[in-house]
């Protein structure tokens, strides 16, 4: 159909234009949440990010319509290339394409990891796991890192799945040779101990979003991890 030689094209764009970049995830992981923020658009979000030094940032929205998303992915793309930041969008595959994001992230609900990759090409795809078998089915069908959660209990995710929080961490860093990014309720008081059982990339929303500066926010997170 139309729509998908509309996306073939772009995954080839994308490939001639935006060769495999070389991501390393470690680190803070930040993700955009402006439902969890007071006065601040995802936009401002990822602005803050990129200015406290955030490599890899995720835009996530739940709320706005396609063309809302569109537009503030638009403007994340262009700042986060100006950056040389990593940005991958969630959830929405043809967001991603159309605004040639870095990556794309889904969950075990989206659409099937393999026909992602077929349509995405070479785009970095990051899949959200909870248990074990999620992890190793995410593995085998080619995902470039796991979402590894949640470590701790969080509100910011409706309907989350349980998993075995650090135990299900500690599993990951041992037996999966992917990168892995821990997430779910990771917080300044708190990310000391996800590193202590495995944790290397540490994703968060509601900690950065709800700061009054993320920049004393990721500041204060690092000497926490040092
Ligand atoms: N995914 P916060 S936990 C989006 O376990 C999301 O896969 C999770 O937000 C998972 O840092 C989560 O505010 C919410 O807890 C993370």
């Amino acid at each position: 159909s139309k729509v998908y030689e509309t996306l073939r094209f772009s995954a080839y764009q994308l490939e001639k234009n935006f060769p495999l970049k070389r991501v390393v995830f470690d680190g803070i992981y930040g993700i955009t949440g402006e439902t969890f923020a007071t006065g601040k658009t995802n936009v401002d979000l990822a602005k803050e990010m990129i200015a406290a030094g955030i490599t890899v940032i995720q835009y996530r929205e739940k709320e706005k319509s396609k063309l809302e998303k569109y537009h503030q992915c638009q403007t994340i793309r262009r700042l986060t290339l100006e950056a040389g930041t990593t940005f991958i969008v969630n959830d929405d595959l043809d967001i991603a394409l159309a605004v040639t994001a870095d990556g794309i992230h889904i969950g075990q609900d989206d659409l099937p990891l393999k026909k992602v990759r077929q349509i995405a090409g070479n785009m970095i795809i990051g899949v959200s796991t909870h248990n074990p078998d999620q992890a190793k089915a995410a593995v085998s069908d080619g995902a470039d890192y796991i979402g590894v959660g949640p470590i701790f209990s969080t509100n910011t995710k409706k309907n989350l799945e349980k998993s075995g929080g650090l135990k299900y961490l500690e599993w990951v860093a041992e037996n999966i040779s992917i990168p892995h990014v821990a997430i779910g309720g990771i917080k300044e008081e708190n990310i000391a101990q996800v590193k202590k059982h495995g944790g290397k990339c540490f994703a968060i929303i509601s900690e950065l979003a709800g700061a009054h500066s993320i920049e004393q926010k990721v500041a204060a997170l690092h000497s926490a991890l040092e």
